[in-house]
């Protein structure tokens, strides 16, 4: 049975469950869907609401950190994200489970803050890899869905501007961590807290090398790109910017699906 991965494809939680997939070499089928009209679903999996949803040979897994663990229990210990040694398993559970608490939310509500001000830009870069129908009904129905979405994510001027000054508490631990010059956050290979930290961070860095966010830059409304570049200039940018660049093993989604 081909695997399936469930997602709203350019959410950085779903890249974050893609990253590991596409790293591990697993066929895997996307199940790409618009904010909101993903409900049915997802609630079709386990009555859940979030994605990413991977339904696998033994069941279904409903967040991205078991998505990850399962994942790893298919590879050997030496390519596993979650390493076994003593000394790193608590330092790789700690960072990622601070990243999906508090970086995840953060750059999500940075970036629809700007995006949900631009209804056509907004449905096409969230649009990107959905069936055209769920499009164009997001399209007709953009005031109701985009006011749905911010009461959801709390999305309002100073909430945006407390999610900006935590992310860049986080960017700020993040630089501290690497100033040793470690390649990696907990020490000389890639684990789940640098695919966490990079694929959560990257609505806030739009990365070259993400397999869905790929808005030519001039189209970037002027207030997120220097949002981005701000991000992009700190150590901790510079830090998920390699990653993509060096370690995200890339599927791209196809553009616009049929
Ligand atoms: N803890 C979850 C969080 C996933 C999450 O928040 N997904 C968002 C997309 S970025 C979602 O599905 N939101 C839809 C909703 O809440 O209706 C995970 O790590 O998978």
């Amino acid at each position: 049975m081909t695997w399936t991965l469930i997602t709203i494809p350019a959410s950085h939680y779903c890249d974050k469950a893609r990253w590991a997939l596409d790293r591990a070499g697993i066929a895997y089928r996307e199940d790409g869907h618009m904010p909101i009209l993903h409900w049915p679903a997802a609630r079709r999996q386990r009555g859940t609401r979030t994605v990413p949803i991977l339904v696998h040979d033994q069941g279904v897994a409903t967040d991205s950190t078991d998505i990850l663990r399962l994942i790893d229990a298919q590879l050997p210990a030496a390519q596993r994200l979650f390493p076994d040694e003593p000394v790193l398993v608590a330092r790789v559970a700690e960072w990622e489970e601070r990243f999906d608490r508090q970086l995840g939310p953060a750059a999500r509500r940075v970036v629809y803050f700007h995006l949900l001000a631009h209804s056509a830009l907004a449905v096409e870069v969230v649009g990107t890899g959905t069936p055209r129908a769920e499009r164009l009904l997001f399209r007709a129905l953009f005031p109701v869905l985009a006011g749905m979405m911010r009461r959801g994510m709390n999305i309002t001027p100073k909430k945006a501007a407390e999610s900006r000054a935590k992310l860049q508490a986080l960017f700020t631990d993040v630089g501290a961590e690497l100033a040793d010059g470690r390649p990696y956050l907990c020490g000389d290979r890639l684990t789940a807290a640098d695919v966490t930290f990079a694929a959560l961070a990257s609505p806030v860095l739009l990365p070259d090398d993400h397999p869905v966010l790929q808005t030519p830059w001039a189209r970037v409304p002027a207030a997120l790109q220097a949002e981005v570049e701000a991000f992009r200039q700190t150590p901790a940018g510079q830090f998920g910017l390699r990653l993509y660049r060096e370690d995200r093993q890339r599927q791209a989604v196809t553009a616009q699906r049929a």
